[in-house]
């Protein structure tokens, strides 16, 4: 297997390309795919502030390696959602790896914010806690960014976390989400700020092989609630896909963007927002939806 731009030998094979890469034009590889999505859709220019939003795992860490490695201007937030081990786990990654690069960190806590992890939240709330812990996150991202004067949140979302909402988007024909889901979520009100995906093009595979080449140490291990969900399902369906004919989940994807998107463009609501009676932060209703999660689990506001 030899490199397909130098001819020396490979060290990964992408078959949806059909091309295999030395290590310096993977890289090269990664980085012009990250550029072109930045470029494509207008992420953010070259002196823009970027919060980058962090987990520890290797999608979040890969991203902000890749954009500090550009030159871009990236700071991380990491969430600590307060899982016993897990949180501590993932939380000592992300440290490490701020302390390592010289990079800018911002923590903010749930526990601290709210005397209470994830968990223990959504029990109190008794909704699920992947949907509390969505609510959460959407809220301190953009109170995060808004404190800080960022001009854009990046997230680590990929290739096949993309075509894996798609799916699920397109099995229970969510024509809302269908309208809205894009690489580039516009801040639609004063008090919001922008949202990127720059890894969109990119699978998890090569994300994962990124973070070998670029000793990026990260953890392993899953969020232990993201057990039993549907997207890992949707994953495991479309890498079997895949595996058959490669390159069907960006073709899936890109196809979507390109085309298939805006046959649900009237599917858009224009809905009018207005500041949450007790947190300010957008909201269609009187009171936002994190917020009365928060009086549900009985937490003073
Ligand atoms: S962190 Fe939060 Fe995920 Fe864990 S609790 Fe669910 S939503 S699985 S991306
Ligand atoms: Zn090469
Ligand atoms: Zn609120």
């Amino acid at each position: 297997m030899k490199c397909k731009k130098c001819k020396q030998p490979a060290i990964i094979a992408l078959r949806r390309h059909n091309a295999a890469f030395c290590r310096e034009h993977y890289l090269e590889y990664f980085y012009g795919q990250v550029e072109r999505a930045v470029k494509e859709y207008r992420m953010f220019a070259r002196d823009d502030r970027i919060l980058v939003a962090v987990s520890g795992g290797k999608d979040s860490l890969a991203l902000w390696d890749v954009l500090l490695t550009l030159g871009y201007r990236a700071d991380g937030l990491y969430i600590d959602l307060g899982i016993d081990g897990y949180s501590e786990r993932s939380k000592e990654k992300v440290l490490y790896f701020a302390r390592e690069r010289g990079a800018n960190l911002r923590i903010a806590s749930i526990k601290e914010e709210y005397g209470l992890g994830i968990r223990e939240l959504a029990r109190k709330a008794r909704r699920a806690a992947c949907s509390v812990c969505g609510l959460h996150k959407r809220y301190l991202f953009n109170r995060e960014a808004m404190e800080g004067e960022y001009d854009a949140i990046a997230t680590g979302h990929n290739l096949d976390d993309e075509a894996a909402t798609l799916l699920g988007n397109l099995l229970n024909w969510n024509t809302g989400y269908l309208a809205r889901q894009s690489p580039l979520l516009e801040a639609t009100a004063a008090n919001l700020v922008k949202k990127v995906k720059p890894l969109y093009r990119l699978t998890e595979r090569e994300i994962a092989s990124y973070a070998v080449l670029r000793r990026v140490d990260y953890i392993v291990e899953e969020c232990p609630m993201a057990v039993g969900a549907k997207s890992i399902l949707y994953k495991n369906v479309l890498n079997q896909l895949e595996e058959v004919s490669p390159g069907t989940k960006a073709r899936f994807l890109f196809g979507f963007l390109e085309e298939g998107r805006q046959v649900f463009a009237g599917e858009k609501e224009e809905v009018a927002l207005k500041a949450c009676a007790l947190c300010g932060q957008p909201t269609t209703a009187e009171v936002c939806s994190r917020c009365r999660t928060l009086r549900r689990a009985g937490v003073t506001l």
